[in-house]
C-alpha cells in the first residue's frame, strides 16, 4: 500500500522529508511521524517547536506534545515541560511505559530524567533576543491570544505500508503564554486524534479555540460519518467560525489537517490563518495552501 506523510506549516517539509524514508523502510506510521517531528524539534531556526522555541511570558521555554497510534488507540502526552528537547519522544514513553496518558510540568520532567532524557537549556541566543524584543507588557485583563508570526506547531500524520495511521504533535505553544498554560497540542482529541477505523487529524492555531470544540476528534468523527478528509476539515473550520460568532468574537486563527486510511488528505483554516502544509508526492515533498473558510461559508 502506498505510504503518505503530511505535516503542518512550511517546516512540515522537513518533517515529511524525514518521515518518508522511515515509511518506505516498512516502519510503523507513528515511528515515521515521530522521526519527522523530532527533526523539527531539533532545528534551532524554528522558533515554535522544541530547541530554540519562543518563551512564555516569564522567559521560560515550556513544551507540549502528544502521540497517537491508529490501530490500538494507544496514546500519550506531556504538557508544560521545561528543559527536555524531544518532548514528542517523551510523550511516546508515557504511552509505552506508564498506565497514564498525560504527564505535566515537574512530573513530566522527572519522568524524562528517569527515562534517560537529558536536561538541557532550550534557549538559543537568537530566541532570547527575539523574546526581549517582543516580550509582552503586562496588561490586565489579558487579551485573547493571537498567533504571532512563526509561532506554530508541527503536527505530522502518517499512513504506513500496512495501512495503519499514526500522528505526532509537538510545540512550544503560543508565544508569551502564561506559565503553566497548556494548549491543545498535548491533548488527545484537541491537537491530535488518530483512529484507523475513521482517520487521523491534527490542529494548529490558537489552542484555546481548538480545545473548546474538541477539534481533532471532531474532524475524525466527521470522517467516520462519511465525509472526506477535506470536507471534515472544512466542517471543523466552520464550527470554529460558528462558535466564535455565537460568542460575539472574531474567529481565531485555527487550521486543521486530516488523512484517512485510504491516503486521502484534507486541510482547511479560518480566514487570515494563511495555513500551509507539506505533503509527500512520491518521494518528494510539496507545499500546499489550505482553503480559508470565511465566517458566512455554508
Ligand atoms: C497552542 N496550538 O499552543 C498551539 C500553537 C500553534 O500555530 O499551533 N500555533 O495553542
Amino acid at each position: 500500500m502506498p505510504v503518505t506523510a503530511i505535516a503542518t506549516w512550511t517546516f512540515g517539509q522537513i518533517a515529511v522529508r524525514t518521515a518518508l524514508p522511515v515509511l518506505n523502510r516498512g516502519q510503523a506510521a507513528l515511528d515515521a511521524a515521530l522521526a519527522g517531528a523530532q527533526a523539527v524539534e531539533d532545528d534551532p531556526t524554528i522558533h515554535s517547536v522544541g530547541y530554540g522555541g519562543i518563551a512564555n511570558s516569564i522567559g521560560t521555554v515550556s513544551l507540549d506534545a502528544c502521540v497517537m497510534e491508529g490501530r490500538t488507540l494507544n496514546c500519550g502526552g506531556v504538557a508544560a515541560v521545561e528543559n527536555i528537547r524531544h518532548v514528542a519522544a517523551l510523550a511516546k514513553r508515557v504511552m509505552e511505559r506508564t498506565p497514564h496518558l498525560l504527564l505535566v510540568g515537574e512530573g513530566a520532567r522527572l519522568f524524562a530524567v528517569q527515562q534517560g532524557f537529558t536536561l538541557q537549556t532550550l534557549h538559543t541566543a537568537e530566541a532570547v533576543s527575539l523574546w526581549y524584543k517582543e516580550r509582552p507588557k503586562p496588561v490586565q485583563p489579558m487579551q485573547p491570544m493571537q498567533l504571532g508570526p512563526g509561532h506554530d506547531t508541527v503536527t505530522v500524520l502518517a499512513l504506513d505500508q500496512k495501512g495503519s495511521l499514526g500522528g505526532v504533535c509537538t510545540t512550544s505553544g503560543l508565544a508569551h503564554k502564561l506559565p503553566g498554560r497548556v494548549g491543545d497540542s498535548p491533548l488527545i482529541g484537541s491537537g491530535l486524534y488518530v483512529d484507523d477505523t475513521a482517520g487521523a487529524a491534527g490542529a494548529t492555531g490558537v489552542g484555546e479555540e481548538i480545545i473548546r470544540i474538541g477539534g481533532s476528534f471532531f474532524v475524525v468523527e466527521q470522517m467516520r460519518a462519511g465525509r472526506s478528509p477535506q470536507e471534515a476539515c472544512e466542517a471543523a473550520a466552520r464550527k470554529i467560525n460558528a462558535v466564535a460568532t455565537r460568542r460575539g468574537q472574531h474567529p481565531a486563527q485555527v487550521a486543521f489537517l486530516a488523512l484517512d486510511p485510504k491516503g486521502r488528505i484534507g486541510a482547511a483554516c479560518t480566514t487570515g490563518t494563511n495555513f500551509q502544509y507539506a505533503v509527500n508526492r512520491a518521494n518528494d515533498v510539496e507545499l500546499r495552501k489550505a482553503p480559508e473558510i470565511a465566517v458566512d461559508a455554508r
